[in-house]
Parts: structure tokens; sequence; C-alpha cells
């Protein structure tokens, strides 16, 4: 049989985490570095096991450990991100395998060739770099989900990096679960859904990056992510379970990405046409099985999507969302993203928080409406680090006075420091 990796997130979080949270960038530029605050992981407080009380009609408080005490500083929160993780890991998503032992990489014409060994087993997968801007650079990137180039607009002075993420997991359908590279090396009883393995590959993608800097001219520490739908769902998880991407771009992931399962459930139980986690767990193998446990109660789950984006928290997040596509969940995303919102407030970078939703697009094309105030203003401040332009961006083209963030996140939002 094979040996399924458990390893605790607490071992898997990169070391790239210790470093400050947000300092003038030294480059010639002058926008912002903004990456996650540092982490001590001896005073990280032990998180129980066990689901802990359900929470109906409300979602999780980001800001109070499982074990009942109070997140009050900064290294709490980054301790609070650890354990959420975890939690995530536990319950949904299936565990994240550390860096395996060797990852080596090389570059040649547009080509980046990855590979990796762990346990006498190895594979290897390829990326494509295009638009590589002239000069010397080094220059952002944004890796992009999927073989087709990505679904929005990237300006010039960033490359591209096409992801064949279903290389590395499959998505399609049940039968698909088990298949692609990263069970090929962890087994194909391997606890991940595709969107932890997606993200295991992105991780990848970012050692090899860091690794060939010389030949690509890229700056790892210049990365963006995103994907459209499915594949937005795989760049929301990606820029929560890798802390090295700088700039987090879901396109209308929907359910499963920056909707929340709660708010989904009770949409539905109001007779709306969403996809709800009873439903997404037969449609596809993004979860690991030990999700449909929960998926018929929801409520038992310690956290939501809130919290899976809070993991990005500070780092810059802009989601994008289409009014028009009740299957996706429009108030769920609203309100999810909402109230992960307040996770940036906390921490004072409301400036690196974004969600927009608006319509008449048709499903996964981009809105021009979007694109030079919001996107690129993201863009230029955290891949570009120009400075100027705002980054402190929630609307929606539609009212949902239906729901009420403020009620659905009765806890209080403190100041960290
Ligand atoms: C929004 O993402 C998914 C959705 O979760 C599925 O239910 C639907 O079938 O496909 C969407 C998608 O990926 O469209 C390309």
């Amino acid at each position: 049989t094979t040996a399924q990796p458990q390893v605790p997130t607490t071992t898997a979080r990169p070391t790239t985490t210790l470093v400050t949270s947000v300092v003038a960038s030294t480059t010639t530029s002058s926008g912002p570095v903004v990456t996650n605050p540092p982490v001590n992981p001896g005073t990280c407080p032990n998180t129980p096991s066990g689901l802990g009380s359900p929470v109906a009609n409300q979602l999780n408080d980001p800001f109070t450990f499982h074990n009942g005490n109070k997140v009050t500083s900064k290294a709490d929160w980054a301790c609070r991100q650890r354990e959420i993780s975890e939690l995530l890991q536990r319950y949904e998503l299936g565990t994240l395998p550390p860096k395996p032992s060797s990852v080596t990489a090389s570059f040649s014409g547009s080509t980046l060739s990855i590979s990796v060994s762990e346990g006498g087993r190895s594979i290897s997968f390829t990326v494509s770099i295009n638009n590589r801007p002239s000069g010397a650079g080094p220059h952002p990137a944004i890796i992009n989900f999927g073989t087709m180039g990505a679904s929005l607009p990237v300006p010039a002075g960033v490359a591209t990096i096409n992801f064949n993420n279903d290389d590395i997991a499959q998505q399609q359908g049940g039968s698909s679960r088990g298949r692609g590279k990263f069970y090929d090396l962890y087994g194909s009883s391997h606890s991940a859904g595709a969107l932890t393995a997606w993200a295991w590959g992105v991780s990848r993608i970012v050692d090899a990056l860091e690794l060939t800097q010389a030949q690509t001219g890229i700056d790892p520490t210049r990365l963006g992510v995103t994907g459209c739908s499915r594949n937005g769902k795989g760049a929301i998880v990606a820029g929560a379970l890798e802390p090295r991407i700088a700039l987090t771009l879901p396109q209308e992931s929907g359910a499963g990405g920056s909707g929340c399962w709660r708010i989904a459930t009770w949409q539905k139980n109001n007779g709306q046409n969403v996809q709800d986690s009873t439903q997404i767990v037969q449609e596809n193998v993004w979860f690991s099985p030990n999700f449909n446990t929960y998926v018929n109660n929801v409520n038992q789950l310690p956290f939501d999507h809130h919290l899976l984006a809070g993991l990005i928290a500070p780092r810059a997040l802009y989601v994008m969302e289409n009014v028009d596509m009740e299957w996706l969940g429009k108030i769920s995303t609203y309100g999810c993203m909402g109230i992960a919102r307040k996770q940036w407030e906390a921490l004072g970078a409301l400036d690196s928080f974004g969600y927009s939703q608006v319509g008449g697009n048709s499903h996964c094309s981009f809105p021009s409406s979007q694109q030079g105030s919001e996107l690129n203003a993201f863009i230029d401040k955290f891949l570009l680090r120009r400075s100027g332009g705002n980054t402190n961006i929630f609307r929606s083209t539609q009212t949902h006075s239906s729901f009420n963030l403020n009620n659905w996140s009765p806890w209080a939002v403190p100041s960290l420091n």
C-alpha cells in the first residue's frame, strides 16, 4: 500500500513567512512589499483536535483561536493563520505536503522544466513563460491556471506563466480522483483534493523560479496567480497556501472559492439556484474525500472560506465576481468576502484587499469596468511596485439587502500590532 504523508501544517509553512510585515521596497520602484506577519512557531498554541462548537447563521470568528484564546497581536495572527490552514487541510482540502527533498529546474526557450523527487519517486512537469518584458529585469509574472492563457488582461511589463494544473491533478469528475502527477508522487489515495495538489504545483513553480532567476529574468518575489471559475478556486487556494505569492487574482471562482459554504446553504434554503457543498463534492474532485463527512452540515466546520481568504492577509487579494451568475452564489461571495475583508482591516491593510462584483459579461470574459481602476491598480501596486491608484475596493453593482454583513460577523474586529 502507499504510505500517505500526514505532515502537520506547522512544518509545511515555508520559512519565507519569517519576514517583516510591511516594508518599503528596496528596488527602484515605490510600491509596497506586503508579506505575511512573522511566525514564531514555538509561541503558537496547540490546536485542539475535534471540530469545536457549531457556528450557525454567522461566520466563524477569525480572531479567536480554536482553544478560545483571543488573537491580540500580529504575532497571534500568524499563529492563527497556521491553525486555520491546518483545520482547512484536515476537514476540507486534504494535506499539503512540505517542500519535497529535491526540486530542480532548467529554462530553455520559453519552457521552464521542473523535476521533483520525494521518497524514491520522481515526477517532472513544464510551464511556459510568455510575454517576457524586454530589458534586464527582473520582471514580475502572473501564474495562470490552464494552458489557454489568462482570461483577464495582463498589462505590459508583466510576464505570464501558463500552468497546466490538470496535469498535476485531474478534474474530470469523480473517476479522476487521485489521478495526475501529484498522485504519481504521493500515491493515489493521498488525502489532498485537486485544489491542494495544484497549490503544491504552484509552490514548485515558485521554487523553480527561485532557482532559475538569472535565466528567466522573473522576480520570484513579484508573482501573481490567477484562474477563472474552477481554476479561480485553484487560484485562491494557491494564494492561501503559498505565502510567496504577492497578488492573488481569483476570477469568478464562486462556490468553493470566494464563496462561503454557510451562505450558499442559506441562499439555497431561500430557494436560490446556487452551488452548495452537497452538490460540489458530487460534481468534481476539487476537495479532499474527508470533506464529504461535513457537507450535509457545514455549521460544524471550524472555518468557512472567509478564513481561507484570510490566510492571504495582509498580502494582496483582488476578487472578481459576476453578478449575473446565480450558480456561483453571488450573495455568498459578496458576504464571504465582505466579512473576509475584516481580517485586512484588523491588520491595517485594507489597501491590499479588493472585491468587485459586476455584470453584463458572460462567465470568464473579463469586463472592462474592472480593468483600469481595479485590476491594473492592483497589478501596478503589487507586481510592478508603482505607487498610486486606489486598491481599497469593495463593491457590487447589486444591493444584496437580504444579507447583513454585520449580523453574519457579530464578533469584534481588533486592531492588531
Ligand atoms: C465556478 O466554477 C465551476 C462551478 O463550480 C461548476 O459547478 C461548474 O460546472 O463549472 C464552473 C466552471 O469551472 O466553469 C468553467
